[in-house]
């Protein structure tokens, strides 16, 4: 690995490949802390997006010109990207979807429709997002099943000795993040995934938090299923992946009808396509995809293994900063855990430390994330996050902290 002062000038580099990152927020150049929530894009994704649509576009799969051929074979190619991407088997195994949040919709719908029963049992831990939450709390409604939950310590990691104990017979489903959005613990998700495939239920990985920050292989960790989003990859927004064993998407049944997921349709009867088009029906996300294959271009340049030494390097950095700010706790102090820091101040609303540091140009979120259990757990309402990515600068974390300091005085 290289040594850390070569670290900071290598990624330093990086910073000029974002528009964004040029720009100043309320006077103060823009510190952008919030890429757990979506990243910024490059210009090489920028411009693949531009130039398909000033020079290339057309529609996909549906017509035998030129412009459409060129159009199919790079909306195609970005498939290809995928898969090496996570190192899935094979091609077939990678859908497009909107989101991460509409590709875990789409198991919830899909493998529920063809395997969850009453009395079925799928598990999930007290640390996930809504949208690993939510989909599984309307399908149990919808099939009578049951949803169990995976407690978290005070450190906001997993009690494996809880998950072993819900795990029985019944269970068809567990359905874990990867790396939580709200505290940044790092699941054992292979540990867990051996664990559930034992009892013979499968496996949904919420990879939003995971995918762009590491290395992922999806044959290694044995998942099932793994979801991610295109735009917390330095990719668009509305585009995602569904990564599914082939085995088991093809015993599913498809969610939505309509053009490119049939073969033949007839009145009295309708067949599917092949895998992954039965699972795409409609016009797809074209630039979205093709945008996504360029953002993954980008990444693999710069390599996942660098990229994730370099963000624990700035975790490592900056929770040692915060630690000596006076009244500060960090929520969130798991062992393994990705580049997201989350913090509350004694006596002072995160809303207001938000808003505070925006006025010195620091973006960070603040809220329940969207975890609004995991906020409860905690006792609280709400938390602040800083959340890092490659381009980010340990200057900048001086800065916030800085910047911290000051608005913690202020506003006590
Ligand atoms: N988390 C955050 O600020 P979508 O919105 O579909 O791209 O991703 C949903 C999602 C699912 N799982 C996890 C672990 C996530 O972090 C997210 C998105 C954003 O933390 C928006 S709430």
């Amino acid at each position: 690995m290289l040594r850390s002062k070569s670290n900071a000038f290598h990624f330093a580099q990086f910073r000029k490949d974002f528009p964004m990152l040029q720009k100043s927020m309320h006077g103060k150049p823009l510190i952008y802390f919030d890429s757990a929530a979506t990243t910024q894009k490059p210009q090489s994704v920028i411009n693949t997006i531009t130039d398909f649509y000033e020079n290339h576009y057309s529609t996909v799969h549906r017509a035998i010109y030129e412009l459409a051929a060129y159009a199919t074979e790079h909306y195609e190619s970005t498939r290809h990207k995928v898969k090496d991407f996570i190192h899935a088997a094979k091609v077939e195994e990678i859908i497009f979807t909107r989101g991460t949040t509409d590709a875990i919709n789409l198991v919830a719908y899909s493998f529920g429709k063809a395997f969850i029963k009453p009395e079925d049992e799928i598990i999930i831990a007290e640390m996930e997002h809504h949208s690993n939450i939510i989909p599984w709390q309307m399908l149990c409604e919808d099939r009578g099943a049951k949803l169990r939950i995976i407690p978290i310590n005070d450190n906001a990691e997993i009690e494996l000795e809880e998950y072993a104990k819900l795990l029985n017979k019944n269970t068809k489903l567990v359905a874990i993040s990867h790396v939580s959005n709200s505290t940044g613990t790092l699941n054992p998700v292979k540990q867990m995934v051996e664990m559930a495939h034992n009892f013979g239920a499968k496996v949904l990985v919420d990879g939003a938090q995971s995918a762009p920050h590491m290395t992922i292989n999806v044959q290694d960790l044995d998942a099932d299923f793994f979801a991610f989003s295109g735009h917390k990859l330095y990719g668009p927004t509305g585009i995602g992946i569904l990564y599914g064993k082939e085995e088991l998407l093809n015993q599913m049944p498809p969610v939505q009808g309509g053009g490119d997921m049939v073969n033949v349709v007839t009145f009295l009867k309708t067949t599917y396509s092949d895998l992954p088009l039965k699972f795409e029906a409609g016009t797809p996300m074209i630039a979205e995809v093709i945008g996504l294959g360029a953002a993954i271009d980008y990444v693999q340049a710069i390599g996942l293994d660098p990229i994730s030494h370099w963000e624990q390097e700035l975790l490592v950095h900056a929770t040692k900063l915060i630690e000596t700010v006076k009244g500060v706790r960090i929520i969130g102090t798991a062992k393994e855990k990705g580049a997201i820091l989350s913090f509350v101040a004694e006596g002072v609303h995160p809303l207001d430390m938000g808003t505070m540091l925006d006025l010195r140009g620091i973006a960070v979120r603040t809220g329940h994330h969207c975890a609004q259990p995991t906020m409860c757990r905690f006792g609280l309402s709400g938390t602040c996050r800083a959340s890092f990515a490659f381009y980010n600068t340990k200057e900048e974390i001086g800065i916030f902290i800085g910047a911290l300091e000051e608005v913690l005085d202020t506003l006590r």
